[in-house]
């Protein structure tokens, strides 16, 4: 059985390259619903119906897990997911939540995100609910995945926006700032320059990856590490834009997509 896997495109393969770098044994689907991102700007009721769609495709193919890598779609759509669905959910909210809850010194938390995500408060209901002291400073920052996506990640637009974006986080003076969209990580090294050393980055991908290895554990449900896992991919446009992306994200590492 495969850990199933779903984003709004392409960006959830930064939650799948860490997946696959803590669990190398696992066989993965992932489904990338590039014919209808992005899914930021849309309303929850939309983004809820679309993750059910995507969950039943899913399920469909045997996985023993899900993986909701959208930021947006965690925000909005897991209470439903769990309700309706037979094998474990997780999304990437509460381990990156849990993560900056655990790591902030000063008790101040910034968090970034889609518009969606960031309007939900999906994050700082999530690090209220383990501290209510820490305060929370929610910023959208949208151009991102643009510029993620168009392989902009270290040049002087970026470091232009990241500068403009993160003005507000760093005159609060947050000590943690949660990378709470797929496409950030890879925005990584122009956000930490922008925030300073004293700034602790938050990776949601990392930490989901370390919440199902978890509780695959838990559950007995890891293969034995004997192999390495067979990854497939399926979108909902035709792949092309998909492979070139993604390539860039996993580092040119991608396998068949259909
Ligand atoms: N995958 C989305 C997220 O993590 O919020 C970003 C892409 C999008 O739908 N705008």
């Amino acid at each position: 059985q495969a850990i199933g896997i779903f984003d709004s495109g392409v960006g959830g393969l930064t939650v799948l390259r860490e997946l696959t770098k803590a669990l190398p044994q696992e066989d993965t689907i992932y489904f990338g619903d590039t014919a209808r991102v992005p899914y930021g700007t849309k309303s929850p009721d939309t983004v809820i119906r679309y993750s059910q769609e995507i969950a039943s495709f899913l399920i469909k193919r045997d996985i023993k897990l899900l993986v909701v890598a959208c930021n947006t779609a965690s925000a909005v759509a897991l209470p439903t997911l769990r309700r309706s669905l037979p094998v474990p959910v997780v999304g990437v909210i509460e381990p990156g939540a849990k993560r900056a809850a655990e790591v902030t010194r000063s008790g101040v938390v910034g968090v970034i995100g889609t518009s969606g995500t960031i309007r939900s408060s999906a994050y700082s209901r999530a690090i209220k609910r383990l501290n209510p002291d820490i305060s929370v400073l929610a910023k959208p920052c949208p151009l991102f995945v643009p510029l993620a996506e168009e392989g902009w990640i270290d040049n002087d637009v970026t470091r232009i926006t990241a500068r403009l974006y993160l003005e507000e986080l760093r005159e609060a003076q947050v000590d943690t700032l949660v990378l709470g969209c797929t496409h950030y990580p890879l925005l990584k090294k122009v956000i930490a320059e922008v925030m300073g050393p004293d700034v602790t980055l938050v990776d949601s991908a990392e930490e989901t990856a370390r919440t199902v290895a978890t509780i695959l554990q838990e559950k007995s449900m890891l293969r034995p590490p004997a192999e390495l896992g067979n990854h497939h991919y399926y979108v909902t446009d035709v792949p092309a834009g998909f492979i070139r992306v993604g390539n860039r994200f996993l580092g040119g590492k991608l396998g068949d997509v259909y």
